[in-house]
């Protein structure tokens, strides 16, 4: 059936709409258990904790979310020891959580159209954010964190997943202040002996924009923090390091505050795309007062990019991999995001730049066209050259569609391998896991979470990086399904 498909891309869809949605249904519960059904087997040498974060709700007491970017964060945490796995899930307390489980009802608006009941005179003038907590979760510094781009990370126990509080280290963060959902891992920090170090940012938006830079050590606590203001407004998701600048994409859009500010729109419904401006690529170095110490800003294409997958320097030039859209998808007003048509929006595409410091020119490749989201790589290279990435992928080489597989690319030799849940399964983001004691980049594992529509379940799903035509090497099916998330991270402590 899965040949058929491969040869019928445009007559027959690899997936159906209705198969799609199910991986959008609430999970209200809370489990906590050995994953027993397992097909094929844990590598005995895979040891240690896979953490994911998302959006677990899409409702409030049956009041419905405008968007899955809207809902509050729940994390997923799958323990692997022994060639066996634990799961445990457990909602994030925030404010915001609390007070609207507690009144059964709707109390905040989205960023992403999200409207408390009452039409807009219930939403004028009301500009609280409900940090959901919902995009990211990473180990560092000892602590659980819960990132969300808007504002400050939520503390969890990484045994219980109790939501502790939130993290401000040690004042350095400001009441609300904003530590985005894309850190970026520094391999060896050249500023710190070679020892690992945490780079984050975090941006306020406004006719003009100041981005701060963090940097965070071992031990938890921001060693390093500087801010810039750059023209104009930003909405920034993700960045790239090397091991000397931060690189950032202002992507072309415009912010009408006023329909906001009146109760009518969410401030994402506010941001409009603008096709005809170019994007500008912000280059910040990290160390200020060691560096020729200028901020750089680049023009290239119109584009909007979410997630980079890496960056690195040779020379005088600095290579970027990211994921681009033609334009922004748009979050319509009156719309049910259930309803979406693929087709009619522009899939994500995957580019390298080329930045040119000295004259300041861009270039740009397009490295696949395949229907592509959420890049992984090995934590070793990242701001470094690299040679393999994997990425969600559509099952269809061209056309957009949801993600149903994991694609690899070698860099290097362009060579391509897919591995495909199609027709009934459905992709969340990729991690890669290196084996203990690797040589080789691709020596490891790549853990996955797929919703299975078969049996309305999630599965966790193991390959072997450096060969994906062996097939799922492991596949632990869980007791129940686990909505479409955002991001995650693995730690072997
Ligand atoms: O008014 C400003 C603009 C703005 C949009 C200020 C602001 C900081 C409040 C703001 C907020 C931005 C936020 C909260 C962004 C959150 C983004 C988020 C939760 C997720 C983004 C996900 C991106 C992608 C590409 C997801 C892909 C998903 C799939 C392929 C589906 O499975
Ligand atoms: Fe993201």
């Amino acid at each position: 059936q899965n040949l058929k498909i491969q040869q019928n891309p445009i007559l027959e869809k690899s997936y159906t709409r209705a198969d799609w949605q199910g991986g959008y249904q609430s999970l209200k519960e809370e489990f906590d258990y050995w994953i027993d059904d397992v097909e094929g087997e844990i590598p005995l040498e895979l040891q240690g904790t896979l953490f994911r974060n998302g959006p677990g709700l899409f409702d409030v007491n049956g009041q419905r979310l405008h968007h899955p970017f809207d809902g509050d964060g729940m994390i997923s945490r799958v323990t692997f020891a022994n060639g066996r796995a634990h799961f445990r899930n457990r909602f994030i307390r925030t404010e915001g959580y609390v007070a609207e489980q507690q009144a059964g009802k709707i109390l905040y608006r989205g960023v992403f159209g999200t409207q408390k009941p009452g039409g807009w005179l219930a939403n004028i003038f009301d500009f609280k954010l409900k940090n959901i907590a919902n995009t990211n979760v990473i180990y560092w510094g000892g602590q659980l964190l819960a990132l969300w781009e808007a504002a400050e990370p939520h503390i969890l126990d990484p045994h219980t997943l109790e939501t502790l509080g939130r993290e401000y280290f040690n004042g350095v963060l400001s009441t609300g202040e904003a530590f985005s959902a894309h850190p970026r891992f520094d391999p060896s920090c050249e500023q710190d002996g070679g020892e690992p170090c945490l780079v984050n940012f975090s941006i306020k938006p406004g006719l003009s924009t100041t981005i701060t830079i963090f940097e965070v050590n071992l031990a938890g606590q921001i060693v390093r923090k500087h801010a810039h203001s750059v023209p104009g407004f930003c909405f920034i998701h993700d960045f790239v390091i090397t091991p000397q600048y931060c690189i950032f994409f202002q992507n072309p859009v415009k912010f009408n505050p006023i329909p906001f500010v009146l109760g009518i729109r969410s401030a994402g419904e506010c941001i409009d795309f603008q096709p005809h401006q170019p994007t500008r690529i912000i280059v910040i170095p990290r160390f200020p007062q060691t560096k020729e110490a200028k901020v750089k800003i680049l023009e290239t294409q119109s584009g909007f990019i979410f997630h980079h997958i890496n960056a690195f320097e040779v020379g005088n030039e600095i290579f970027i991999d990211s994921i681009s859209y033609e334009s922004l998808p748009e979050v319509e007003p009156e719309s049910d995001f259930r309803q979406v048509n693929f087709d009619a929006v522009s899939p994500g595409q995957l580019w390298r730049f080329y930045l040119n410091l000295d004259d300041e020119t861009v270039q740009s490749k397009l490295i696949e066209s395949r229907c592509c989201e959420f890049p992984t790589l090995n934590p070793a290279n990242v701001g470094r050259n690299y040679q393999y990435l994997y990425i969600g992928a559509a099952h269809a080489e061209t056309g957009n569609a949801p993600l149903q597989a994991l694609l690899k690319i070698d860099l290097e030799s362009g060579k391509r391998q897919l591995w495909s849940a199609a027709p009934r399964g459905f992709m969340g983001e990729p991690i890669f896991v290196p084996r203990p004691g690797s040589k080789k980049e691709d020596d490891g594992w790549v853990l996955a979470l797929v919703y299975d529509a078969a049996t309305h379940r999630s599965d966790v799903v193991i390959l072997d990086a450096s060969d994906f035509s062996k097939g799922a090497i492991a596949r632990l099916h869980l007791k129940h399904h686990i909505p479409y998330g955002l991001h995650g991270s693995f730690t072997s402590e």
